[in-house]
C-alpha cells in the first residue's frame, strides 16, 4: 500500500514539474514580445502611408489598430527622410514598406532619422495604437 502511495505521489510531482515548465515557457514567449512590435512576413490586413517632406510629415498623428498586422510605408516627397519610432525600435526607410503588429496600445512619438536639413529636428509626429 505504501508503494502505491509513493508511486501516486511521484506521478503527481512529475505532473507538477511539467506544468511548471509549461508555464515558464509561456512566460518567456511573453517577455520576448515585450517590445510590443513584431515584424511579420504575413499579409497585412491594414495599411498606412506616412508622407514626409521638408520639414514635416503629412499628418501630426497616424492611428493603427493594436494586434492587427499593418503595412506601414514611408514616402519621401523630396530628398531623403526616414522614420524612427524609438520606443518600438522600429525604423522605416523610404519606399520600403514593413508589416508590423504592435500589441501594446499607446502613443509612440517618432521622428525623421535622416539629417535632411535645417528643419530636420522639427520632423516629429505620433503613431497611436488603439
Ligand atoms: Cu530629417
Amino acid at each position: 500500500m505504501k508503494k502505491l502511495l509513493l508511486i501516486a505521489f511521484t506521478m503527481v510531482a512529475a505532473v507538477l514539474v511539467l506544468a511548471a515548465c509549461g508555464a515558464n515557457k509561456a512566460d518567456n514567449s511573453n517577455t520576448s514580445g515585450s517590445t510590443g512590435v513584431e515584424e511579420t512576413g504575413t499579409a497585412a490586413s491594414a495599411k498606412i502611408t506616412i508622407k514626409a517632406k521638408r520639414y514635416e510629415f503629412d499628418q501630426p498623428v497616424y492611428t493603427i489598430k493594436k494586434g492587427v498586422p499593418t503595412e506601414i510605408t514611408l514616402k519621401s516627397e523630396d530628398g531623403m527622410h526616414g522614420v524612427e519610432v524609438s520606443d518600438l525600435k522600429l525604423k522605416l526607410d523610404s519606399d520600403e514598406p514593413k508589416v508590423v503588429t504592435i500589441n501594446d496600445a499607446g502613443e509612440y512619438e517618432f521622428h525623421c532619422d535622416i539629417m535632411c536639413g535645417s528643419g530636420h529636428s522639427k520632423m516629429v509626429a505620433k503613431l497611436v495604437v488603439e
